[in-house]
């Protein structure tokens, strides 16, 4: 019964019949047609007014509630503060399997020319570094391979939170110079594990308001979703998205859940504010990769990563800060 009153309703409204283009169109179309235009009202009282001593980016309305009629377009006024040196954590995530000496060697060196100085007076700088699950047939648990891999390395690992993130550079590249390589057995490696870790776990020393950057370097294809169970490990757990980091921070459920989908982490860092620059080696890899993300950046890694700081560089000042601008105002929902 209630769906032919519907239906008879919808087949006598005059006023919607009309279809009138304009309000004066609107009003002649018959008894009760009335058009009504309303200021646009920010709905939401929690909105923050921008405070332009606050050196870090800001938008405001932060939030706005409207209501359209279909078809119906409105302009919305969005103020966006950003301070040209704002806050910045830089968080670099490093493979640390074997072909990835030579890049360690190499960004040993450049410790303290990292670019950070360049574009804020006030960063921190953190270092992690991941190889994949300690568990077969992911790496070779023979155990005089798991206490070296390779001649002069660490054990195998899955994450470690090596350097949260400090603001003293010379102490961060004086911590990097103890660091050695490890290595595991099968190509693709468990970054994935790491970057969940990195975006979810407070010890990474994340600050709020800052810009949050973790550049992934690796050369190496990922383990993903379900290949702890495909590459038959036999791990079959999801990811659980939390953080189990121990006190020295290694990721300790590696080997008893999955790795994170793609979808997982777009969603993770998106939450945690944090920008992801690939720097890798083989192109094709990544690629497909970056498109998933709403602001992430890519460069071409050299094979003994001499170029990573071009690739920042070239992240940080020109791509990034192109998109940040373009990506306001923000989507009307
Ligand atoms: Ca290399
Ligand atoms: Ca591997």
């Amino acid at each position: 019964m209630l769906h032919e009153l519907n239906f008879l309703f919808q087949t006598v409204n005059s006023c919607l019949a009309a279809r009138s283009g304009t309000c004066s169109d609107c009003l002649q179309a018959g008894v009760g047609c009335a058009y009504c235009s309303e200021e646009v009202r920010a709905e939401n009282q929690e909105n923050e007014a921008i405070n332009m001593n606050l050196q870090r980016s800001q938008v405001s309305p932060q939030e706005v509630s409207m209501t359209f009629l279909p078809g119906e377009t409105r302009e919305v006024d969005v103020n966006v503060f950003a301070p040209t040196k704002g806050p910045l954590d830089l968080y670099i995530l490093m493979d640390f399997s074997n072909s990835m000496k030579d890049d360690l060697d190499n960004l040993k060196k450049m410790g303290n020319k990292l670019v950070v100085q360049e574009i804020s007076s006030d960063y921190t700088i953190g270092f992690g570094k991941f190889v994949d699950k300690v568990i077969e047939p992911q790496t070779d648990m023979r155990p005089d391979k798991l206490k070296q891999p390779w001649p002069d390395s660490d054990s195998p690992f899955s994450f470690k939170n090596v350097i949260p993130l400090i603001k003293d550079v010379d102490s961060f590249t004086a911590e990097l110079q103890k660091e050695r390589i490890s290595g595991n057995l099968d190509a693709p490696e468990g970054g994935f594990d790491a970057i969940l870790q990195a975006a979810v776990c407070k010890e990474i020393g994340w600050r709020e308001g800052s810009t949050h950057l973790l550049v992934f370097s690796t050369e190496s294809a990922f383990h993903y979703e379900a290949d702890g169970a495909n590459v038959l490990a036999g791990i079959l757990q999801r990811n659980d998205e939390a953080c189990h980091l121990d006190e020295n921070g290694a990721y300790i459920q590696a080997t008893k859940q999955d790795y994170p989908s793609i979808p997982t982490l777009v969603r993770l860092l998106g939450n945690h504010n944090i920008i992801p620059i690939f720097a890798v080696t083989n192109y094709s890899y990544m690629y497909y990769l970056v498109k998933y993300f709403p602001i992430a950046e890519i460069g071409v890694l050299q094979e003994d990563s001499s170029n990573i700081l071009e690739i920042m560089r070239d992240a940080f000042v020109v791509k990034l800060g192109e998109k940040l601008c373009m990506s306001w105002p923000p989507e009307v929902k």
